[in-house]
C-alpha cells in the first residue's frame, strides 16, 4: 500500500469545460484515483477552479458580475458538472482561496529571500481607448513562431508556444478591439528561472525519462530553448496580491501575481483547504502529502494535463518549487494528452464548437461519455470525437456487450431458478478454461492500468466482458435446461460471478453502472476493493444462494432518430 497523490489540471473558471478538457485531464485522473483506491491505496485526489487572470476578468465582465460573484457561482456550476460525471475529487478547491493566497505569498517571499525574484522596470502595452495596461489575454494577435492570427499575450493555442504581449504581431485589444496601442514603462517582478535552468534540468534527468513522450519531449524541448527570466506580476484588479511587507511600492500599485504563478501553488492551497474542512475530530494532515523529506517522500505524485499544460508544469513549477528551497513535493509522473477533436477540428469554448459537459449529461447519463472518452483518449495522437462512433462504441460494447450480458443473466435466472443465485455443480473444464482466460486479461487490464495506458485498459475491459459473452454462448443455458438443469445452473452461477467481477473492475470506467452491478447481489460485504488473480480464476465470490434482484437495462442504445437529432443539434463536422 502506498500513498498517492493524484491532480488533474485545474480547469479556468471562465465557463463550462468542453468534453476535450475532461477526457484531457480531469476524467483520465478520477479513473487512476478509483483504480488505486479500489486496490487499497491511501489516495489523495485534489482539483481547483484556475480562478485568477485575464479569463476570469473578461468573463466576469461580459456576465455584468463582479469578479469575486462570478467566480463563486462559476465554480458552483462546474462542481455541478463533475459531480454528475461522478468525478471523484477528495476536495474540489479554488484558487483564490485564501490558503492559496498564504502559500502563494511565501513561496514569493522565500523566492526573494533566495535571489530568485528581481524588480524591474519593463515596457508593457498600453490602451488609452481602454486606459488599462493589457495583460495576457487582454491583449490578441498574430503568433510571430506560427502565423496564428488570434494568438493571445501570454501563449499560441496553436503552437503552444509562451508569448509576451509585445511578441504579437499586429496586436489589438481584447477589450475595445482598439489597435491604437502604446508603450508604457512599469515596474515588474520577474521569476529568475535562467538561475534555475541546470537545476530544472538536473531533476528532468532524474525524473522524465519515465514518463510518457509526450510529456518528456515537451519539457526538454523548453529546456534547450533555455529558461527565460519571466515577469510574475500583473497589473489586474483580482488576484493574489504582491505582500506588502516585500514589495512595498508594488503592493501599493495594486499588483497581483501572474495567474500562472499562483495556479499550480494551488495544488498545495487545495490540499489546505482540504485539511481546513476537516469535520469534527477529524485530522487530516496536508503537509505530510507536500512537504518534508520525511513527509512526502513516500508519495507517489501523479499529475494529469493537456499538453498545451505541460511547460508550466513540467519546468515552470518545478523552477519555482526548486527556488523556494523547501522540500516541497514535486511531480513524478506527468501523463500527457493531446487533443481531442471534433470531427477532425478544433473543440473551441470560445467559438462554441463542440460538446459541452453541461449538455452532454443533459443528453445521457456519465457512464456513457466516461467510457466513450477514456476508451478513445487522445494519448499516442489526437483523436476524434464522431456522433457516429460514439453511438456505435455505445451500442456494441456498452448496451450489446457488458448491458445485454447483465440482463440477460439475470432475468433468465430469476425466471428459471426464483431470486437465488443458483447452486449448480462444482465448476467443470469449460470454467476452468474461462477462469485462466480471465486471469490472463485481468493481469493485462491491471498492467495498462498501472501503466497509465487508459485506451490498451479499455481494449482488455472490453476483452473481459466478450469473454463471457463467449462462455455464454458456447454453455447456452437455456438449451442445457431442456436436459440437464443442474448444468445450467452451473453455467447461470459462473455468469453472475461475472457479472459481479465486471461490477469491480469496471469501476473506474462506468462508476455508477458498475455499482448498480454490484448491489445487484445481496453479500454481506458490499465492497469494490480489487481482485486478485486468484480470486478471478476462482469465480466464487458470488456463492450458489446469495439474493439478487435485477437492476434496470443498464445501457439503452443510441437509436438513429437519436443519431439524427444529436447531428441536426450539434453539427456533423468540424
Ligand atoms: N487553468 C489551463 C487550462 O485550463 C489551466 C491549468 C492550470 S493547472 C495549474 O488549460
Ligand atoms: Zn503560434
Amino acid at each position: 500500500m502506498a500513498r498517492h497523490l493524484v491532480t488533474s489540471a485545474l480547469p479556468y473558471i471562465n465557463g463550462i469545460k468542453h468534453l476535450g478538457n475532461m477526457v484531457g485531464s480531469m476524467l483520465p485522473a478520477d479513473v487512476y484515483s478509483r483504480y488505486l483506491r479500489q486496490q487499497g491505496h491511501e489516495v489523495l485526489y485534489i482539483c481547483a477552479t484556475d480562478e485568477h487572470g485575464t479569463p476570469a476578468e473578461l468573463a466576469a465582465k461580459a456576465a455584468g458580475l463582479t469578479v469575486a460573484d462570478f467566480c463563486a457561482r462559476a465554480h458552483e456550476a462546474q462542481r455541478a458538472v463533475y459531480d454528475g460525471f461522478a468525478l471523484s475529487f477528495d476536495h474540489f478547491g479554488r484558487s483564490s482561496s485564501q490558503q492559496n493566497v498564504e502559500i502563494t505569498q511565501h513561496f514569493a517571499r522565500k523566492l526573494h529571500e533566495n535571489g530568485f525574484i528581481e524588480e524591474r522596470a519593463i515596457r508593457q502595452v498600453f490602451s488609452p481607448a481602454d486606459d488599462r495596461f493589457l495583460p495576457d489575454r487582454y491583449i490578441e494577435g498574430t503568433c510571430p513562431h506560427c502565423g496564428y492570427d488570434r494568438a493571445r499575450g501570454d501563449q499560441c493555442e496553436n503552437c503552444t508556444r509562451v508569448l509576451d504581449p509585445t511578441d504579437l504581431i499586429d496586436p489589438r485589444s481584447a477589450i475595445s478591439n482598439s489597435t491604437e496601442l502604446e508603450v508604457r514603462e512599469t515596474k515588474h517582478l520577474f521569476l529568475l528561472q535562467s538561475k534555475l535552468q541546470h537545476e530544472v534540468e538536473a531533476w528532468i534527468d532524474e525524473v522524465a525519462d519515465e514518463w510518457p513522450q509526450l510529456a518528456s519531449s515537451i519539457a526538454r524541448k523548453w529546456l534547450t530553448e533555455g529558461l527565460h527570466d519571466r515577469a510574475i506580476t500583473r497589473d489586474l484588479d483580482w488576484g493574489v496580491p504582491v505582500p506588502a511587507d516585500t514589495w512595498p511600492d508594488l503592493a501599493a500599485e495594486g499588483k497581483v501575481f501572474y495567474v500562472w504563478f499562483d495556479a499550480p501553488i494551488e495544488y498545495i492551497g487545495a490540499t489546505k483547504e482540504w485539511a481546513d474542512a476537516a469535520g469534527d475530530g477529524q485530522v487530516r494532515d496536508w503537509k505530510s502529502w507536500w512537504y518534508g523529506p520525511d513527509g512526502a517522500d513516500n508519495v507517489r505524485y501523479t499529475e494529469f494535463m493537456a499538453k498545451d499544460n505541460v511547460p508550466f508544469h513540467t519546468v515552470m513549477f518545478p523552477a519555482t518549487e526548486l527556488g523556494v528551497r523547501e522540500p516541497w513535493k514535486k511531480v513524478d509522473y506527468v501523463k500527457a494528452f493531446n487533443w481531442l477533436t471534433y470531427y477532425g477540428g478544433k473543440f473551441s469554448t470560445s467559438q462554441q464548437r463542440g460538446i459541452f459537459t453541461d449538455q452532454a449529461l443533459e443528453l445521457l447519463p456519465a457512464d456513457y461519455w466516461r467510457y466513450f472518452l477514456i476508451a478513445n483518449a487522445p494519448e499516442s495522437d489526437d483523436s476524434a470525437f464522431t456522433w457516429e462512433h460514439f453511438a456505435a462504441t455505445v451500442n456494441k460494447d456498452l448496451a450489446d456487450t457488458l448491458g445485454n450480458f447483465v440482463n440477460r443473466v439475470l432475468s433468465f435466472s430469476r425466471k428459471r431458478f426464483g431470486d437465488h443465485v443458483p447452486a449448480g455443480k462444482e465448476r467443470g473444464a469449460a470454467e476452468a478454461k474461462l477462469g485462466a482466460e480471465i486471469a490472463g486479461l485481468l493481469a493485462d487490464y491491471e498492467g495498462h492500468l498501472e501503466a497509465l495506458q487508459f485506451r490498451k485498459a479499455a481494449q482488455s475491459l472490453r476483452a473481459l466482458w466478450s469473454a463471457g459473452n463467449s462462455y455464454l454462448e458456447e454453455k447456452a443455458p437455456w438449451l442445457e435446461m431442456k436436459t440437464d438443469q443442474e448444468a445450467a445452473a452451473t453455467t447461470l452461477r459462473t455468469a453472475m460471478n461475472l457479472i459481479h467481477l465486471y461490477a469491480v473492475i469496471s469501476e473506474p470506467f462506468i462508476p455508477v453502472s458498475a455499482a448498480a452491478m454490484r448491489t445487484a447481489f445481496s453479500l454481506e460485504a458490499d465492497t469494490a476493493t480489487w481482485v486478485t488473480a486468484e480470486q478471478a480464476r476462482a469465480l466464487d465470490a458470488v456463492p450458489g444462494g446469495t439474493a439478487f434482484t435485477v437492476p434496470p437495462v443498464l445501457f439503452a442504445k443510441v437509436s438513429e432518430e437519436d443519431l439524427e437529432s444529436y447531428l441536426t443539434r450539434f453539427g456533423g463536422e468540424s
